[in-house]
């Protein structure tokens, strides 16, 4: 059964029903209070007898007390969610005997060792939060990070009790003519009743967060890889059979992370076998289980007739996180879930490092940048901010954030950056020497790091336990000497359950140029540690200009006055690329809260757009840029990157951000752009516009022109559909067809219907190109988005079973200004109505829609009174989930 599209209710299965008791107020657990297992549990039978709608689950454990805990009672707690016992058994006798705690099993055990045996039934077609064992597609699958585990068997299903695994499953050999667990194959046979079996081991001890089983029709891409040490590794990624022909660029990266991660850590894959499974209903992006990696299609699928070079880029990224967290997550993996940035910080900066080899190391770097500056900064400064390291969460799940992966990355950069790149390779070297096999803690590795890359890093553990993003005033003068006295003045500010907080130790690339002279001057790296300090830094020349945070080497904010001059020289002349694109970021940040603040007369305004149309004009030219970078310095600003720097302008926090001004500043921008750059425009856009697909220029070529595009489309519309109506109809390539569609979307012109007509009918049936359809539509310019994205929620191909494409719609809308914040409250409206739809279906999924709901407090008052509204109205209603009700209640606070 394909619950992507037949409605089931949850109500109507007796075991989900009880998986859903949604206490008011669920239990807060804390990183103080942890404890050891009582229990260890070396090795775990498991017999799956599968059936889409109905699967029988026997597990046997072998458990004993666990030596390193003094605990004497006898209790045995297993975790269940939602699941309910036909039988146990404890040394081989039944057992009677057991109580239930919320949904935990809980037996008395008076000896040292025993054998635990547990039947229990699940339904997976019924299953549409996808955590557990759920269907998809016709497949049967899992996901059992962070405690999906407990919805398929009672386990102490915690990261730090690791046990070898051995399973046995069986089931109909036409559903299911591919049966793929852990580890290795090592039986298989035939039933006499149309069923066939398969029995795998997996050698390596492991959590229950990193079992995986999949059962399906399924076909293979495959092709073996070679270990530095001669071992063969089969490397297969399974699809359906009609998406077989969009698979090799997953495989070729795949071989590509395996190699890269041999050469740069010295990490070799330890099994014969590595599985990759794409599945199309799926929480996240991907799972790291051990020898069988779980994906969302979207981060498998790709050819250049449906995948854009972003999505190409994305998949050989999430291959590669997948493919490292082997080691830093399954060989050494968390002690308990607070301690998540250890892999997950750690594993995005290996993934972020291989990307930067593969694609370039500064327009990756300024990418990396943005995402952070999106995601984690408004995180960061919002009612859901939180340490890398958090101290207390209700719901695990809510915690897979961008602040313990791209900060908790952000965080272990700066080691590498202070101690160099090969010290840093001692210090993950002894990290991994000393832990494999553990589950560690985020302070195990520091001390690695500390012992082998030779830092001291006492102050530095702040990162780990302080939210919030730094803010650091940066002012200079002329020293008695030859040097700039700078003066740096740092401060953390106030987050939920924070206040005065410690100063940080913040490493940053600096140097000092001279404007007059045109001299660059040295980069050095200096440690700041003090709430207020003064560095003397050697000049180049009369005119000194301080770049700063060079290649971001810090998640700060820096706040300086600066001539506009010096910045417009930042932007032509720096010889760091991403200080470049951070002084023209700058220049159209400072002209844009301006004017949106309303503090910009008219020859004010005018001077600001000449400023930055001034500093376009020199990118648009400069022979020493190549297209990738091009492109991306003619990105602006980010409409959330803009309402971030306006409501953190006043560090008072009376100035609140008014996003449809920042919207109306921000198209006026364009508008000035496409008319006084026009003639260069139209220029440049004839240079690229027929390089073709596979010339090494093309991808930046095919970047560039739909910016310029963009910018037509605010200058002169007909020109951009006319430009984009072609790029669509002439496109051989996924990136020129979504590029001038998006162009397109935002016109209220015929070629927009028919171009969006075009495309639905060459890609029906398509999912993942369907799903940029919504998309292109939920994110458009177009005045009436809104009802647009209230038709399209009508359309045949929309589901809320199916997280891909309520992402595609909703959290599309959610990240237009324009439509999420309409004057009246409906956008906020939207969005609470589906968190409310969405919550009994998929609370994993519904909880990510809280956070756009809870920049309340930092918008303008009536907005912020419409949004409140909605988070009240969410939080007196009945049954919600725990992951929902943790958001709101917390947005809420
Ligand atoms: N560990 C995975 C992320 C992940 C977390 C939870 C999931 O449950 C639905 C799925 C995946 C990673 O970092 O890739
Ligand atoms: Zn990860």
């Amino acid at each position: 059964m394909d619950i992507a599209t037949t409605p089931t209710s949850p109500e109507g299965n007796p075991e989900l029903a009880d998986a859903a008791p949604t206490p008011h107020d669920p239990p807060v657990i804390r990183r103080e209070d942890y404890q050891p297992f009582p229990w260890i549990v070396p090795q775990t039978e498991l017999e799956f007898v599968l059936g889409i709608d109905s699967t029988r689950v026997t597990s046997r454990l072998t458990i004993k007390r666990n030596p390193e805990t003094e605990s004497i009672s006898p209790e045995l707690r297993l975790n269940g969610d939602g699941i309910k016992t036909d039988m146990v058994m404890i040394d081989g006798a039944r057992f009677g005997d057991w109580s239930m705690d919320e949904g935990d099993l809980l037996v008395n055990l008076p000896g040292e060792s025993h054998t635990v045996e547990i039947v229990t039934h699940i339904d997976p077609s019924a299953n549409t939060a996808l955590m557990g064992l759920f269907a998809s597609n016709g497949m049967l699958c899992t996901q059992c990070e962070a405690e999906g585990f407990r919805r398929i068997t009672f386990f102490p299903d915690r990261p730090d009790v690791l046990s070898t695994y051995r399973v046995k499953m069986s089931g109909p050999k036409d559903l299911f003519p591919i049966l793929l667990c852990n580890g290795n194959k090592v039986a298989e046979g035939d039933g006499n009743d149309g069923t066939h079996w398969a029995e795998w081991h997996d050698p390596w001890p492991k959590p229950s967060y990193l079992f995986a089983l999949v059962a399906g029709d399924l076909v293979a891409n495959s092709a073996p890889f070679t270990t530095q040490s001669g071992r063969e590794v089969e490397c297969n990624v399974w699809v359906r059979e009609e998406d077989l022909a969009r698979t090799d660029h997953a495989l070729q990266s795949l071989h590509r992370s395996m190699k890269w991660d041999e050469e740069t850590f010295g990490r070799e894959y330890d099994l014969d076998l590595y599985n990759i499974v794409a599945v199309s209903d799926f929480n996240m992006g991907a799972m790291e289980n051990k020898g069988l990696n779980v994906f969302n299609t979207k981060y498998v699928l790709a050819d250049p007739d449906t995948a854009t070079d972003a999505d190409f880029d994305a998949v050989e990224g999430v291959i590669a996180h997948e493919y490292f967290h082997n080691w830093s997550g399954n060989r050494v993996t968390c002690r308990d879930w607070f301690q998540l940035s250890l892999k997950e910080g750690f594993t995005v900066l290996r993934d972020q490092l291989f990307s930067q080899d593969m694609q370039g190391e500064a327009v990756k770097r300024i990418e990396d940048v943005r995402i952070l500056r999106a995601a984690q900064f408004p995180e960061d400064a919002g009612p859901l901010a939180h340490p890398i390291r958090p101290d207390s969460y209700r719901e695990i799940s809510n915690f897979y954030t961008a602040t313990v992966y791209n900060k908790g990355a952000e965080v272990i950069r700066m080691m590498r950056t202070m101690a160099g790149a090969e010290d840093f390779r001692a210090g993950t070297d002894l990290y991994f020497d000393r832990h494999d096999g553990e589950a560690a803690t985020c302070e195990d590795f520091i001390t690695a790091i500390e012992d082998g890359a030779g830092l001291e890093l006492a102050q530095f553990r702040r990162w780990y336990r302080q939210a919030g993003t730094p803010r650091i005033e940066v002012s200079q003068k002329l020293g008695d000497g030859d040097g700039l006295d700078v003066t740096f003045r740092q401060t953390v500010p106030d987050t939920p359950g924070q206040k005065n907080k410690g100063a940080m130790h913040i490493p940053l690339r600096v140097a000092v140029h001279c404007r007059e002279t045109g001299a660059l001057g040295e980069e050095q790296l200096i440690e700041l540690r003090h709430d207020e300090q003064t560095i003397s830094l050697p000049l180049a020349g009369p005119v000194p200009v301080l770049s700063i945070n060079r290649g971001f080497t810090a998640p700060v904010i820096i706040e300086r006055e600066l001539e506009s001059e010096d910045l417009v020289f930042l932007a032509a002349k720096d010889d760091d690329p991403f200080a470049r694109y951070e002084a023209l970021q700058d220049l159209a940040v400072r002209h844009l809260v301006a004017a949106a603040s309303r503090e910009l007369d008219q020859a004010g305004r005018a001077e600001g757009k000449r400023l930055v149309c001034d500093a376009f004009r020199s990118i648009l030219s400069d022979p020493a840029l190549d297209h990738s970078m091009r492109g991306e310095l003619m990105m602006l600003p980010s409409e959330t990157y803009l309402f971030e720097a306006m409501a953190g302008s006043d560090p008072a926090g009376i100035r609140k951000a008014e996003p449809l001004e920042i919207h109306k500043e921000r198209e006026q921008l364009k508008t000035a752009i496409g008319v006084t750059l026009k003639r260069e425009l139209e220029s440049l856009y004839a240079q690229v516009a027929d390089i073709p697909y596979d010339d090494p220029a093309g991808r930046g070529a095919r970047k560039v022109k739909t910016q310029i595009a963009a910018l037509f489309a605010a200058s002169d519309p007909e020109r951009a559909a006319v430009m984009a109506s072609r790029q669509f109809d002439q496109a051989d390539n996924m990136t020129d067809r979504q590029g001038a569609l998006m162009v397109l979307c935002g016109l209220q012109h015929p070629a927009r219907e028919e171009r969006l007509q075009a495309f639905y009918d060459r890609y029906q049936g398509n999912a993942l190109v369907i799903d940029k359809w919504f998309t292109l539509q939920a994110l458009s310019l177009h005045p009436e988005v809104l009802s647009h994205v209230k038709t399209l929620a009508e359309h045949a191909d929309f589901t809320m079973k199916n997280p891909n494409r309520v992402r595609s719609l909703y959290m599309a809308f959610a990240g237009n200004p324009q439509g999420f914040h309409a004057q009246d409250g409906s956008g906020y409206r939207m969005i609470a109505d589906v968190i409310l739809a969405l919550d009994p279906i998929n609370p994993q999924t519904a909880a990510r829609f809280v956070s756009p709901l809870g920049k309340w407090r930092r918008i303008e008052s009536v907005k912020a009174g419409l949004m409140k509204a909605e988070l009240e109205r969410i939080a007196v209603t009945e049954g919600l989930s725990r992951d929902t009700f943790e958001q709101v209640s917390r947005s809420l606070d």
